[in-house]
């Protein structure tokens, strides 16, 4: 895929919980130092980029001092100030104790506390009050992370043409686990989210867990990652962050890291390194990580003597009780480890508790022949990342937890679980005796995607995903039908003499049912079908993925066109059902028992036998287990139809439906058009088939997509409901 690089933002507004930087006291005065963090080293990496083009703004909590202009040459910052007695319930409350933990699945550390939720309220107002005087025309704003859950919404309410982008840096969980937040507070946060125009995330993972949480909490429909919410569209999608290639990999050369590598060289001899670097946290799995590297010197002695973990990890809230805690843990098992087997010669285990220089870091990677980055659950990772941009010359080799996000990219690591201590020993010995050439081969694979999907075109995928979405969302806003534009078509209708009107059945002149015989046709829609069609100059076509039987018991009595099988089947008034196309249908016997299979594997589903095609209708199954299954149906699906000569896959709403491409909805509608001669057709449905009816009509023929989603229609309309007024449009009086 090609993005634009063209940005088209005057200015980038980041909001953050925490500025980029921290000030630090020197002789010579304050000097503002870069905090560390994924979040901060992707902006940084933006801001430093010479050919930038927009201007960026960044706003987050930090020292007021951080505001003078001269702190940052790329930057212009805003501090946010947040009272000690509300951040307290904020951040080390609802962010670390309610949100973290539950976003990686650790329910038991998870605080259900009001007092919290009020605060975090409280703590988003604030961020808010501080960006209402920042935003102007024509700004992004770029809202991160889970702490500022609530923000978009608020932006969205004062200023409702803002383009506003969210981003979620770390894993959103299974509904089943979302949901063990009280209704309300899972209501505001996805309300609070969907304020923005494009919400992203690391992995298709979470965006479908998202997704699903989204239908079932607040009941918006969504069609292809766009959520509908009333009259306005936002997209959920995937953007994996990437890292700044060239920085690291070039990094491995300057003097700086030689220094580094010569130094960490000379400590640690001839030994092989492994090293693991990550945040104080209990998501990170230390102590599985541990007890395996244990497991890896017990199984494996012929590597005593030969082989160093080096182990860093990165302070952080060691104010709160449990972090303090695993400190302990850690410190304790690392003492314990060493204790059985160290002596004067050789230490396995060398354990820091700091952050480090970057050049110390490029030469750890650089230098080591293992990264063993093993989260019990992890957005991103981008040390793993990391680690495989520093492979220069000599190639170490990564082993990764599945729980990572970024195990979904690097799938040429060793991918392990995390909890799985005989998995990892194995998985040490195997990167620690695999050939030179196959870890080049693999480690060159992942470098080449790294390279290419890198944090300059993560964030430029997220830019052009936000542009796209606005368009969609101005073609949408013109396209709905208002007082003029239905006034304007009574005119034409008036005007005009032979008029062919189409009508889809399902979505459109009925709203969509729980099982497909409860949708029925109601008295008002008859009525004025009745009307309609007892004029001689309309031809009234109903065209639908339908069995005929269904139709004909629908539409008895009255003398409409009916069109049956998305084409297959047509019925003129007074006449006997007649196939359109002649076709070979022994490949129905081929299908189906396969189709059977997923009925079973997915219950709740159905399959409905027409005479021409076979559909699989799925809105009362579960929707995870269709997004598990699905694929795998296509998939099969998919290697049968390949020796079937025109079969195709078609999908509607919470429906897969195989059948010849022979025909559809269009082909029928091009048939009529060419059999008779009319001066105002006009076509409306709900559904992805009726596109294909859409792109028949002739140019100046007037197509209406019900509902608000993104068409190929001229027009849309907001709600099934309003269909009754179109209709109403060709009733005479
Ligand atoms: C969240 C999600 C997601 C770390 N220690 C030092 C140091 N670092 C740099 C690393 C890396 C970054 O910090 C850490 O990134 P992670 O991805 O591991 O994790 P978080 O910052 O906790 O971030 C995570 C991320 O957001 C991005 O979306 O991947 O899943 O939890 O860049 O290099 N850098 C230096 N010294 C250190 O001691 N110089």
């Amino acid at each position: 895929m090609k993005y634009s690089d063209e940005t088209k933002f005057k200015r980038i507004v980041i909001v953050a919980y925490r500025l980029p930087f921290k000030l630090v006291k020197k002789k010579s005065g304050f000097q503002a130092i870069q905090n560390s963090g994924g979040l901060v080293s992707a902006i940084l990496s933006l801001a430093e980029k010479k050919d930038k083009t927009s201007k960026i703004v960044w706003v987050g909590t930090g020292e007021e001092e951080l505001g003078n202009k001269d702190t940052h040459p790329d930057f212009d910052l805003y501090p946010v100030t947040i009272p000690s007695a509300i951040n307290d319930k904020y951040y080390g409350g609802f962010c670390n104790e309610t949100i973290w933990p539950l976003f990686h699945y650790f329910p038991s550390r998870t605080v259900f506390e009001p007092s919290y939720f009020e605060a975090y309220n409280n703590a988003n107002t604030l961020f808010f009050q501080k960006l209402k005087d920042i935003i102007e025309p024509g700004d992004f704003i770029w809202v991160h992370d889970y702490q500022l859950f609530l923000l978009p919404e608020m932006i969205r309410k004062a200023f409702p043409s803002a383009q506003i982008g969210f981003f979620l840096h770390i894993p959103f969980p299974s509904f089943e686990l979302f949901r063990l937040l009280p209704t309300k507070w899972r209501e505001q946060i996805l309300s609070g989210m969907t304020g923005a125009d494009t919400i992203g995330f690391h992995t298709n993972d979470y965006t479908q867990h998202f997704i699903k949480s989204v239908k079932r909490t607040l009941g918006y429909k969504v069609e292809r990652n766009y959520i509908m919410i009333d009259d306005r569209l936002c997209k959920a999608d995937t953007f994996p962050i990437g890292i700044d290639y060239d920085k690291f990999h070039n990094a491995c050369v300057t003097k700086k890291t030689i220094n580094c590598k010569n130094k960490l060289r000379s400590h640690i001899g001839n030994n092989k390194l492994v090293f693991s670097i990550d945040r104080l946290d209990y998501s990170k799995g230390f102590l599985y990580r541990l007890k395996a590297y244990e497991r890896f010197l017990e199984k494996y002695p012929e590597w005593h003597y030969k082989v160093i973990f080096n182990m860093i990890v990165i302070p952080s809230r060691d104010n709160i009780y449990g972090y303090r805690k695993i400190k302990k843990e850690i410190e304790a098992t690392v003492g314990r480890i060493n204790g059985r087997y160290n002596n004067l010669s050789w230490i396995p285990i060398t354990y820091q508790y700091k952050s480090i220089p970057f050049n110390e870091l490029v030469a750890i990677y650089n230098m080591s022949d293992v990264g063993l980055i093993t989260p019990v659950r992890d957005g991103m990772n981008l040390v793993a990342k990391e680690y495989i941009a520093c492979q220069k010359e000599h190639y170490g080799m990564l082993i990764l937890s599945e729980m990572a996000g970024a195990a979904s990219e690097l799938s040429e690591a060793i991918i392990i679980s995390p909890t799985d201590a005989d998995e990892i020993a194995d998985s040490l010995n195997r990167a620690l005796t695999m050939p030179e050439e196959e870890k080049e081969i693999k480690v060159q694979k992942m470098q080449n995607r790294l390279s290419r999907y890198n944090v300059f075109t993560w964030t430029k995928d997220f830019f052009n995903q936000v542009q796209e979405v606005k368009r969609e969302q101005d073609s949408l806003q013109s396209k709905y039908m208002d007082a003029t534009i239905m006034s304007q078509l009574k005119e034409e209708y008036k005007k005009t003499d032979r008029h062919l009107l189409m009508f889809d059945y399902d979505g459109t002149l009925t709203p969509i049912a729980n099982t497909p015989e409860m949708a029925v046709l109601s008295e008002t829609i008859r009525d004025a079908l009745k009307k309609i069609i007892s004029d001689k100059n309309n031809v009234v076509v109903i065209i639908s993925g339908r069995n005929k039987e269904f139709l004909d018991k629908q539409f008895n009595g009255l003398n409409a066109i009916l069109v049956a099988e998305h084409g297959y089947y047509i019925k003129y008034p007074d006449r006997e059902w007649n196939t359109t196309v002649s076709i070979d249908l022994s490949w129905k016997s081929k299908v189906l028992p396969l189709m059977d299979d997923y009925v079973d594997k997915c219950s709740g589903s159905v399959i409905e036998e027409k005479q021409a095609s076979l559909a699989w209708h799925y809105r009362n199954a579960e929707d995870e287990i269709i997004s598990l299954r699905i694929n795998d149906l296509r998939n099969s699906l998919s290697s049968i139809l390949k020796s079937e000569d025109k079969l195709q896959i078609m999908e509607g709403d919470k429906v897969l439906e195989i059948k010849s491409m022979l025909y559809d909805k269009g082909t029928i509608a091009a048939t009529l058009l060419r059999n008779g001669s009319y001066d105002f057709v006009l076509a409306a449905g709900d559904d992805r088939t009726d596109e294909d009816l859409f792109r028949a009509l002739p140019e100046n023929g007037i197509t209406i997509k019900v509902g608000a989603k993104p068409t190929n229609a001229r027009f849309n309309i907001r709600d099934q409901r309003q269909i009754a007024g179109i209709l109403n449009l060709f009733v005479n009086e």
